[in-house]
């Protein structure tokens, strides 16, 4: 019998988590939590050594199975549990562990310790998720992204329970529950999953008009990102900042990415949904695992509260963003993921974020959504987690100590000692103590109140348009193309047209030609205004705000692209390693892809690894695609259809097709066959290398391209079939 070796007990921190790559010492507040890896003998729950895993105790060779096997009863009374009921909303997600460091000391604005001292790297835990679809749903849903960041300061866990979008559905929250069951698949039958494309949501949304911001930038691609790493962050709501003597400004949260914002097209995100469903949980994964750490500049546009009815909008409303023209984002910090979870359902499925995380120097508004969220997130741990003891499990635990007179409840962990658990006391010397703000204490932000007690929506959130119209013309040409393609691919599935005509006519109090577009695409007359329209507030200042567009977002980096080197036998491995070593040297990835999986033999006689089989894998996996020379490889591709495809298919979504000597026949094949004029893809994006050689000038072609991210503006994309 093997010697048995006792299971590795790591010690870890307060989160359960060990020391992270950032060299951050968690370990200090220790012990109470082991993280352990598996041994190398089986036991039970209880630690008896199991002999046999293989077969259920039972009554002779051939008879039944007995009620005394505890160890088949354990072991099966434990997977019949495993799963705990998903998030009702943000059910899919994938998270990572990272740092958060403060560029310079925000003491003018706010005493929260974590922004105090740029030496600090506060721990943190960041989940990205789609919001309607369930947990087993399509990372690439056009759908809301979820971006929550926990930060583990010394002064308790703040939670930043933001989005991608920078504003939100609703006003109240009262509406949630309508918003959610509308977008959710329909109850009778349970259909469409992780889909908005469907009667129930424009039924709601055409009937409140509230939504139509939200639902411009949903239409358009930042709800379908090309990776979580490249997409922005934000926190909605109006925050606080109160600095140390008590003084209060307005805040709004941003994640600016460092890698620039980026989409997909729509065409794409559908066909990776079958392609590969983990496209955006791989992506994330597969760049830690690298050690091209995702990195986002934390930023903030700060309002002094004597300035909080200067502008068109109300603050309070989620609904409404500050445009970056108005009042500009000043970053102050950077969160880098460095670390992939060691386990997903201890860490991503039970980490309970609660936008009432929160520690002293920031503080809530009177956003009347943001408070009826407070009540929601406590309240849903307690069906999902099963226990009001969720913040003990390691994910949730804070590095602060945890020191109150709360003890039992299902599933307890921690052992408070000693008889007191009240207070006032003098059996325990008066503590746990309250603190005052001097010395780090909590204190709300005093706020002069008075009013009626009513249900009621302030005036000041009436108007549902501008900003909506602000977004649309700030959109270049083919972000505005792609919003018109959404809306009538959304509108056009659903199956009652007065619903159609109710969005439409909401439309055309955004922008009268966004709404005739939309029409034309779904067949119909732009419908009248509702009733009343022309009194509702509106302004068209400012014009537009560079901000809101995606093209403007910074394109010098491929880091975290993907391209694909088609071959096959005989192709040119010289263009394909000058290729390779540029490609890596820059940050980016390069696969091999050949008929067949295996090895292939280029035209110099060495062999080559294959990264992927066509049948296997599709251009949608990747961002840009090179054809190499090689006149056997390239006779091999011409002739085969999957091959083909996949260049058509890139060109049609916008991405870089490179080809080098002979590889342009294969780029000149694929032209044809998706019907092009002239036989030719007209670009831009479009590289081509003559002669043998893969010179350094073509090389730095294909790079700059390649971080130009997409050429959604070529003008022929709409007659290529691909
Ligand atoms: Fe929410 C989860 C973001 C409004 C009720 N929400 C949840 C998550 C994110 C957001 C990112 C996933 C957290 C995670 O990764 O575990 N929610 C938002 C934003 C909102 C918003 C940015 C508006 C600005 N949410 C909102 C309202 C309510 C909720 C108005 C209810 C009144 N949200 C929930 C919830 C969830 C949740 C039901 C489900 C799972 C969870 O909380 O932990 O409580």
């Amino acid at each position: 019998m093997a010697k048995s070796k006792q299971p590795k007990m790591v010690a870890a921190n307060k989160t359960g988590l060990a020391a992270s790559p950032s060299g951050v010492n968690r370990s200090e507040q220790a012990a109470a939590v082991l993280a352990q890896e598996p041994g190398d003998t089986l036991t039970t729950n209880q630690g008896l050594r199991i002999s046999d895993n293989q077969n259920s105790l039972r009554a002779g060779t051939r008879g039944p199975t007995l009620l005394e096997d505890h160890i088949l009863r354990e072991k099966i009374m434990h997977f019949d549990h495993e799963r705990i009921p998903e998030r009702v909303v943000h059910a899919r997600g994938a998270g990572a562990h990272g740092v958060f460091e403060v560029y310079k000391s925000m003491a003018k604005v706010t005493k929260a310790g974590f922004l105090q001292d740029p030496a600090v790297k506060t721990p943190v835990f960041v989940r990205f998720s789609t919001v309607a679809g369930s947990r087993g749903s399509a990372d690439t849903a056009r759908d809301v992204r979820g971006f929550s960041v926990r930060f583990y300061t010394p002064e308790g866990n703040f939670d930043l329970v933001g989005n991608n979008i920078p504003v939100f559905f609703i006003q109240d929250a009262i509406k949630f529950p309508d918003l959610i069951h509308s977008v959710k698949p329909e109850p009778h039958n349970e259909i469409p999953q992780a889909a908005s494309a469907h009667d129930t949501f424009w039924d709601f949304i055409s009937m409140v008009p509230e939504t139509t911001h939200t639902v411009m930038w949903a239409m358009s691609d930042r709800a379908i990102p090309r990776s979580f790493q490249m997409m922005e962050g934000f926190g909605v709501h109006t925050f606080r900042f109160v600095d140390e003597a008590g003084k209060a400004s307005f805040v709004k949260f941003h994640w600016k990415p460092v890698l620039g914002v980026h989409s997909l097209v729509w065409d794409e995100a559908v066909k990776l949904a079958g392609k590969d469903a983990d496209f955006h949980r791989r992506d994330l994964w597969e760049a830690i695992d690298k050690g091209q750490y995702p990195e986002w500049e934390f930023g903030v546009q700060i309002v002094p509260e004597a300035d909080e009815h200067k502008f068109d909008f109300d603050l309070l409303d989620a609904t409404k963003l500050i445009p970056e023209s108005l009042v500009p984002v000043k970053l102050i910090g950077k969160l880098t993921l460095n670390r992939n979870t060691d386990n997903y359902f201890a860490e991503t499925e039970q980490i309970a974020f609660h936008p009432g995380h929160l520690v002293p120097g920031i503080d809530f508004s009177n956003d009347p959504l943001l408070q009826g969220r407070l009540f929601s997130y406590t309240d849903t741990q307690l069906s999902r987690l099963g226990s009001a003891n969720f913040h003990e499990i390691p994910i949730n635990r804070p590095l602060a100590p945890v020191d109150n007179n709360q003890r039992d409840g299902h599933m307890r962990q921690t052992i408070v000692k000693g008889r007191v658990s009240y207070e006032p006391n003098t059996l325990g010397s008066g503590c746990p103590m309250q603190r005052p703000w001097e010395q780090g204490g909590f204190v709300s932000h005093p706020e002069t109140m008075e009013g009626e007690k009513l249900r009621i929506r302030s005036p000041s959130f009436a108007d549902h348009f501008s900003q909506p119209g602000l977004f649309w013309r700030s959109q270049v040409r083919w972000e505005q193309d792609h919003i018109v393609a959404a809306f009538c691919f959304e509108l056009g599935k659903v199956t009652v047209p007065a619903v159609r005509e109710r969005m439409v006519a909401t439309l055309s109090q955004v922008d009268v030609v966004l709404a005739q577009r939309v029409a034309d695409g779904l067949g119909m007359p732009v419908p009248p205004p509702p009733k009343g329209a022309e009194d509702v507030p509106h302004t068209d200042e400012p014009k537009t705000d560079r901000a809101l567009s995606m093209a403007e977002s910074h394109k010098e980096s491929i880091v975290g692209r993907t391209i694909a080197v088609l071959a096959a036998h005989g192709v040119d491995g010289k263009a394909v390693d000058a290729m390779r070593v540029a490609l890596v040297n820059a940050g980016a990835t390069m696969k091999l892809i050949a008929p067949n999986l295996g090895k292939i033999k280029a035209a110099g006689g060495e062999q080559m690894d294959v990264d992927h089989s066509f049948p296997t894998v599709g251009s949608v996996l990747f961002d840009a695609v090179f054809a190499p020379g090689g006149e056997q490889s390239v006779t091999a591709l011409c002739a085969d259809a999957n091959a083909v495809l996949f260049v058509k298919e890139a060109y049609k979504h916008g991405k870089v097709i490179a080809a080098s000597d002979e590889g342009l026949k294969l780029i000149a094949r694929a032209a044809m066959s998706a019907g092009a004029a002239d036989g030719k893809f007209l670009g831009p994006g479009v590289i081509a290398g003559l002669g043998k050689v893969v010179n350094t000038s073509f090389i730095k072609s294909v790079l700059a391209a390649v971080a130009m991210h997409r050429f959604p503006e070529r003008p022929d994309l709409a007659d290529i079939v691909a």
